[in-house]
């Protein structure tokens, strides 16, 4: 039975202009074979056929059809036992492509066993982007409007939440900040619950429920008053009680923002290389390597280690790459010392190879703090090969096309 899908078929009836032949009001005698799943979003739209029955069915005789003087009949073929067959509804009229098509707006869809019975019927709303109109689990009475169609597949039984584009605001929070954390929710079953837990320096996590306004989750985490490592994720519960977190390592490793009074240290990003073709190679590499490199510059009077913070190729994106805290000798620059980090992509070749490239036609480059915070920044343009910029003399405000040389004083 799918009082569900009668009610809304009726009501469907009793409010639209739907032309009323006999043929619409035939009732519907499931058999095991269904309309499992509609995709009608405009371009190619297709819609499923589930087998539930325990034996393969010929699917030859049947017919589909949204138009009851005009029905589609399907071709001589097996269905296996739970399996699917994909119909194209792109008008044509032979084979596996039906002589209608979908209407993105919502339609009825019927399908007719060979013995003259009504089997199914679906009524499917309005659909956009990547949306189908599938039943949860296959063949089960209720459609939902999905995020992710299954073509041909099942729409499966046992999905857990979609969780993601979590946001934190403000990115980098100070000890006085109240941080809002959003993140979209999506699940074709229904949600039951989203949780935002955190917990400060270490202590047992606390939670608040999120709310739902206008398709996204929100809540805030209040202000710590004082220095110290903020945890954070998000939980989100669907009716099948299945659980999924964002990150997706939580509550092992969860996201984390740090509250920080240090005054920043003194070091400058000295120079780039974003377009070497024959300069000099990654020494942590294989021969051959031309890398791109970033020159860091102490201009301080005490030494820095730069382990736990952040390069980044874009000045909105901060915490693009972390410098490891592997090796406090490969990290730390004396005063007056340099420090290069190639830009390379190659996270492997040690904790000096940043997890992005620069651009020979010109982006940004960064370098913040542990925190976030803005410790030196530079936008540059085209870059001559083989030819570095930096600042002249060392630590200085003046930027000049140079000869590079790397790890050691601007020339
Ligand atoms: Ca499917
Ligand atoms: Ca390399
Ligand atoms: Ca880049
Ligand atoms: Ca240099």
């Amino acid at each position: 039975m799918r009082p569900l899908i009668r009610f809304n078929f009726f009501v469907f009836l009793l409010i639209s202009s739907f032309s009323c032949t006999r043929e619409d009001v035939k009732p519907v005698e499931e058999n095991g074979i269904y309309i499992n799943e509609i995709s009608a979003r405009g371009g190619e739209d297709w819609l499923e056929i589930y087998n539930d029955l325990n034996r393969d069915e010929n699917l030859g005789g049947y017919f589909i059809y949204d138009d009851p003087g005009l029905k589609f009949e399907l071709p001589d073929i097996n269905i296996p036992a739970k399996g699917f067959v994909v119909f194209v509804c792109d008008g044509v009229g032979v084979g596996y492509n039906t002589n209608f098509k979908l209407s993105s707006a919502g339609e009825v869809v019927f399908l007719e066993s060979p013995d003259g019975k009504l089997v199914d019927k679906v009524l499917f709303p309005a659909m956009s982007g990547s949306q189908s109109y599938a039943r949860f689990p296959d063949g089960a009475a209720e459609l939902f409007l999905t995020g992710e169609p299954t073509r041909g597949i099942s729409n499966g039984t046992g999905q857990v939440a979609t969780v993601r584009n979590a946001q934190r605001d403000p990115l980098i929070p100070s000890v006085s900040s109240q941080v809002n954390i959003s993140v979209e929710v999506t699940d074709p079953k229904g949600i039951k619950s989203v949780k935002l837990f955190f917990r400060f320096k270490g202590a047992p996590y606390q939670f608040v429920n999120m709310s739902l306004n206008a398709g996204v989750y929100t809540a805030s985490i209040p202000a710590a008053g004082t220095t110290g490592q903020m945890d954070y994720y998000i939980e989100a519960v669907n009716s099948l009680d299945l659980v999924s977190y964002q990150p997706s390592s939580a509550p092992a490793s969860p996201y984390f923002y740090l509250l920080n009074n240090d005054p920043l240290p003194a070091l400058v990003i000295n120079e780039y290389l974003a377009f070497n073709v024959g300069c000099c190679t990654d020494p942590g590499g294989t021969a051959g390597e031309f890398d791109d490199w970033i020159e860091i510059y102490n201009k301080g009077s005490v030494a820095v280690d730069l382990a736990g913070m952040h390069l980044s190729d874009s000045i909105a994106n901060p915490f693009k790459f972390r410098i490891p805290a592997t090796n406090s000798s490969l990290t730390t620059i004396p005063p007056g010392g340099y420090l290069v980090i190639y830009a390379d992509e190659q996270s492997t070749q040690g904790p000096l190879h940043a997890s992005f490239k620069l651009s020979q036609f010109g982006e940004q480059v960064g370098l913040f703090y542990k925190d976030g915070r803005t410790i030196d920044t530079r936008t540059f343009g085209s870059q001559e090969a083989d030819k570095s910029e930096g600042r002249k003399p060392d630590g200085s405000a003046t930027w000049t096309k140079m000869n590079p040389t790397r790890g050691t004083a601007n020339q």
